[in-house]
């Protein structure tokens, strides 16, 4: 049965409290009880068949000889190199779909944003004088595919261009600057396979290592997105499951890649007659997971839930498609579908699902494909005439679509030399006490978006400066701290004095105020928040190691969000998890994450699953980065 203290979210729990004909990640959490306490700890080794082997008092080695510290640490690699696969996955498609628009094999993707490619071939010092844009786009694909796929004698471009001087000089120092995405993928492989690397030091090194080849596969999706759909500006919408529309076609986009959901969005617009033909209001788009913050941030589509509920929303009876691309796509979401009437549609030919439809989305048919994505929609529409819906009223209004440009664009009206001295000077002035970055996902071992509000409210009310990614700013969404509301109801004085003068010196800008919370985008964009704490870092003449930056990754699940973790850690942040990762099974692992690495690199992890400790915590990080940094 399900436990109804595992989420805040009223939406949820409203939909929880149903008498419901088949089981939710919230029931099979409590199944999957207890769990093995091995595999929580890191101490199980299945990296060869001999195995597995469980480190135990009576058993302190593995058949092998290995100890607990290797297999911690090896794990943790591989764990890294999971997050690093994915999020380069991920943005290989889109440089593909880019090299297939310059070959002329992608006829309905084109180049949004040219001065977005104009600024990365600068970065690049990529000629753009008198060039056409799709010969400058040749140089910038090149570029990234050089990342991707280097075998030696060179490191990756995307790091060296957009980090500070100082990170640089500490990525080659301690040798952990990659090669390219794919060299470091390999070669990390190799290095955890049995009998290879013993040493945790190392091992850990290389888990960094895999943290800054995911930072470039994620970095070059951010951009190359920008390029592809446009770099976002401010967008006012509104999010949770009171988003539904019973009247209208209702269809889920979940996932991540915006190649696919920027098309279904393009192609609703195109059929809203067809949906109308068939006796619906019109087509209702949502988002779910990261592909709706990218749909969100460009497109001003609502988001209906985050990753955990991701089930929910076609428990209401009234979602008639559900098309997924990649990632964080539970299985389960098809069990569901075949109960209330939803049709799954799957899209990439590394993630289907049995029972689902399937679309073989390809960059040359892809808006036909789309057309075709929700037409299946519109056919589970019309069987559902007469099934009644039960949608949870509960919606918020939100203000998103915050990159780095439309920030600079806000900041201008204060200061057009150097939009970055708005967050500086307020810093320096102590109206801010600092920056937080909330990323990451959901996780059953806690209660569904708890923490995120926990803490979020908490470092508000002490007039930190608050960013948001990923499933963390879905969170944010639905529970209405995207709004200028919430900035009455939770921000510190200092934190209101500033988003107040923001306000004033861009009055009659935006379609209303600014919101309390700064929504960056997917998880991809948390280079976003890098691109800031390196423009601050660089504003006060610093590395990054000492500004009064912190990061958050309170409900933390994918091992996208290990590699997320790592990357910031070797950046120089105080990371902060809030659900204990499989590495206390080594004293010595765990101490590298907690001490060494501070040591070493400047960032080092916190974990604590208590908000209000958490929130501390951070707060204290903040508090003494700034002291240092006034000495
Ligand atoms: O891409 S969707 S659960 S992994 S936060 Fe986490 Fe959410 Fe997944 Fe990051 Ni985004
Ligand atoms: Fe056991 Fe060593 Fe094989 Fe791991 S690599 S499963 S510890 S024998």
């Amino acid at each position: 049965q399900v436990d109804r203290n595992r989420s805040i979210d009223p939406a949820v729990l409203e939909v929880l409290s149903k008498e419901l004909p088949c089981d939710t990640a919230y029931d099979r959490y409590v199944a999957q009880q207890p769990q093995c306490k091995f595999g929580d700890t890191g101490v199980c080794c299945r990296i060869c068949i001999q195995g597995p082997c469980r480190i135990t008092n009576k058993a302190p080695k593995g058949i092998c000889g290995a100890t607990a510290y290797t297999i911690v640490a090896r794990n943790l690699v591989r764990t890294a190199l999971g997050g690093a696969s994915a999020h380069s996955d991920h943005s290989k498609h889109i440089l593909l779909t880019l090299k297939a628009l310059l070959d002329g094999h992608a006829p309905d993707y084109s180049i949004k944003s040219p001065e977005k490619l104009r600024a990365i071939a600068e970065r690049f010092e990529i000629a753009t004088e008198g060039r056409e844009d799709m010969e400058i786009l040749a140089d910038v694909v090149k570029l990234g595919m050089d990342d991707y796929m280097r075998m030696s004698g060179d490191s990756v471009k995307w790091i060296e261009k957009t980090v500070t001087p100082g990170r640089v000089e500490k990525f080659k120092s301690h040798n952990i600057m990659p090669t390219s995405v794919f060299e470091t993928i390999a070669s990390a492989t190799a290095q955890t396979h049995m009998g290879m690397d013993a040493d945790p030091v190392n091992l850990i090194f290389k888990a960094l290592e895999a943290g800054l080849a995911d930072y470039t596969g994620m970095h070059i999706g951010t951009d190359m997105s920008d390029v592809l759909f446009g770099v976002p500006t401010p967008v006012f919408t509104e999010a949770n499951m009171g988003v539904i529309n019973p009247n209208k076609v209702n269809i889920a986009v979940h996932g991540h890649n915006p190649l696919l959901s920027e098309m279904i969005v393009q192609a609703a617009r195109d059929m809203e007659a067809d949906a109308k033909a068939a006796g619906a209001e019109g087509i209702q788009l949502m988002g779910i997971c990261c592909t709706g913050n990218e749909v969100l941030m460009r497109q001003g589509v609502p988001p209906v839930t985050n990753f955990l509920s991701q089930e929910l929303p076609m428990m209401t009876g009234a979602i008639d498609a559900m098309v997924v691309d990649v990632q964080c796509i539970m299985p389960g979401v098809q069990a569901v579908a075949e109960c209330y009437n939803t049709r799954v549609i799957t899209t990439s030919e590394n993630a289907k699902i049995p029972g689902a439809h399937h679309i073989d989305f390809s960059e040359e048919k892809a808006l036909e494909q789309a057309k075709h994505a929700i037409s299946i929609a519109i056919d589970g529409y019309k069987e559902r005439e007469g099934v009644e819906c039960c949608i949870p009223s509960d919606k918020n209004k939100v203000v998103a679509g915050f990159s780095v440009e439309a920030l600079y664009d806000l900041f201008s009206a204060i200061n057009a030399d150097a939009p970055i001295k708005v967050i500086t000077d307020a810093l320096k002035s102590g109206e801010l006490r600092g920056v937080a970055l909330f990323a990451g996902c959901n996780n059953l071992k806690g209660v569904h978006d708890e923490n995120h509000m926990t803490i979020a409210k908490e470092l508000a009310k002490n007039d930190v400066l608050l960013l948001a990614t990923g499933c963390a700013a879905g969170t944010y969404a639905k529970m209405g701290l995207l709004t200028p509301a919430a900035i009455d109801t939770y921000a510190g004085d200092g934190l209101k004095a500033f988003i107040k003068r923001l306000n004033e010196a861009n009055a009659g800008k935006l379609e209303g105020d600014l919101p309390l919370i700064f929504h960056l985008g997917s998880c991809v964009d948390n280079t976003r928040a890098t691109n800031l704490a390196t423009a601050i870092a660089n504003d006060f003449g610093v590395d990054v190691p000492k500004i009064p930056f912190v990061a958050s990754a309170p409900e933390a699940m994918s091992e996208k969000a290990v590699a997320i973790g790592l990357w910031n850690v070797a950046m120089g942040l105080p990371v902060h998890v809030g659900v204990v990762p499989p590495v206390t099974g080594s004293d010595l692992v765990n101490g590298i994450a907690l001490q060494v690495a501070h040591d070493v690199y400047g960032g080092y992890f916190m974990w604590e699953t208590d908000g209000t400790k958490a929130a501390a915590k951070m707060l204290e990080a903040l508090d003494y980065r700034s002291w240092k940094l006034k000495v």
